[in-house]
């Protein structure tokens, strides 16, 4: 472990839905937003904008970056201020000096950018709706395929950060691989994701719960877990392999838990609460819900996922609802829940330090029995 992570530490000053010092930290956080995106809309020698192309990407940021007023009223940018708030845990007992705190915010908007880059695709290829209580990018006026160049822009901006900010740190080229990295296991994530389920052909075999947890691992649990945990774990100069290898493993598994919640409320949220309108039924997916069903069904309930699974027509979605409900799959996931707590507990509790175990408990407070 390094010497600067520090024992004996506790949960406060940890951001907590915007209260206390955590709205601090929030604040300070969309602050730090306002600079990097200034900084991003300068010319330099590698660009020279135009009015309208600097109007164009300040807007498609401010679109999709923060998330809109959306994501500041409800609480999210979790990726994002999970790097300050590891930095803050991992730092305990030390005031962190106000450019590191800049530091581990810029690190935080470098992954809630990654963020964006895979939401704006994510919709495209999903055809999906809504996001974030707004359309998708690619849904509004004048937008449309543009938005897949500017999910490409949204991925250089992260290299630009980087090189303005960190490139004379001693971790500079960890970061670097660490992003490479995670950005090469999330697209290969979500080609599993996409092969796995064809548009137009539906063959219920292939939803096996080895092959959901292939795509889920991949496709969200090392960028939106591993990722953030990672980045607080380089700022503090930490170069043991083997600390990075043991959370990663639980973080691999808090991912893993996470993604089946998504797939819970893809189905039973509210849209208005989770922003977003659910596609997995009419998109195919292999989603948590239908490979628990699968495993559930009698032959005429997987008669008739198999008729009616990967269809447009909301009756036949509420035809496959219909047997989620039969099998009482929100009972099924209550358990899930519970046992991926409890295993998630444990094996946190395995961790040598201290300091880590605290960082991974309030990671897992925030997401546990999350309804958005
Ligand atoms: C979540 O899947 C996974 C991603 C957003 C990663 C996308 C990766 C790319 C390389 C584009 P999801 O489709 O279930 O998310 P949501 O429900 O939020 O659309
Ligand atoms: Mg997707
Ligand atoms: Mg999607
Ligand atoms: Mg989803």
């Amino acid at each position: 472990m390094a010497a600067s992570i520090a024992n004996g530490v506790n949960l406060k000053g940890i951001s907590e839905n915007g209260r206390g010092k955590a709205g601090g930290d929030r604040a300070n956080f969309l602050e730090v937003y306002d600079r990097l995106k200034r900084e991003l809309l300068v010319d330099s020698e590698a660009f020279r904008y135009t009015d309208d192309s600097r109007a164009w990407v300040e807007k498609m940021l401010d679109y999709n970056v923060p998330g809109g007023i959306y994501a500041y009223i409800h609480g999210k940018l979790n990726r994002g201020l999970s790097v300050i708030d590891s930095l803050r845990i991992l730092k305990a007992g030390v005031d962190l000096p106000d450019e590191e705190v800049f530091l581990g915010s810029a690190l935080g908007w470098c992954v809630e950018w990654l963020q964006a880059y895979f939401l704006v695709l994510d919709d495209i290829m999903d055809n999906s709706v809504t996001r974030r209580g707004q359309p998708c990018w690619f849904r509004v006026p004048k937008v449309g395929l543009i938005a897949v160049n500017d999910g490409v822009i949204l991925r250089t901006h992260i290299s630009r950060i980087l090189k303005s900010h960190f490139r004379n740190k001693p971790y500079y080229t960890d970061l670097l691989d660490l992003f490479n990295e995670v950005e090469y296991q999330t697209a290969a994530g979500q080609m599993l994701d996409l092969i796995t389920t064809p548009a137009g052909e539906v063959d219920l075999s292939k939803y096996t719960i080895e092959t959901y947890l292939r795509i889920v691992e991949f496709k969200t649990a090392y960028y939106s877990f591993y990722l953030p945990v990672a980045c607080a774990l380089f700022m503090v100069g930490e170069d043991d392999e083997k600390t990075f290898s043991s959370v990663k493993e639980i973080l691999v598994q808090m991912g893993t838990y996470f993604q089946a919640q998504d797939d819970f409320l893809d189905c039973y949220g509210a849209p208005e609460v989770i922003g977003k309108i659910g596609t997995d039924i009419e998109d195919t997916k292999c989603s948590w819900l239908i490979v628990q069903a699968l495993q559930r069904a009698n032959s005429e309930q997987k008669q008739c996922l198999k008729d009616n699974y990967g269809k447009a027509e909301h009756s036949l979605v509420l035809e496959v609802k219909k047997v989620y409900n039969e099998l009482e799959l929100q009972r099924v996931f209550l358990e899930y829940e519970q046992e991926s707590y409890s295993k998630l507990v444990s094996m946190i509790e395995e961790q040598e330090s201290e300091a880590l175990q605290v960082v991974l408990k309030s990671f897992l407070a925030k997401i546990y029995q999350r309804h958005k």
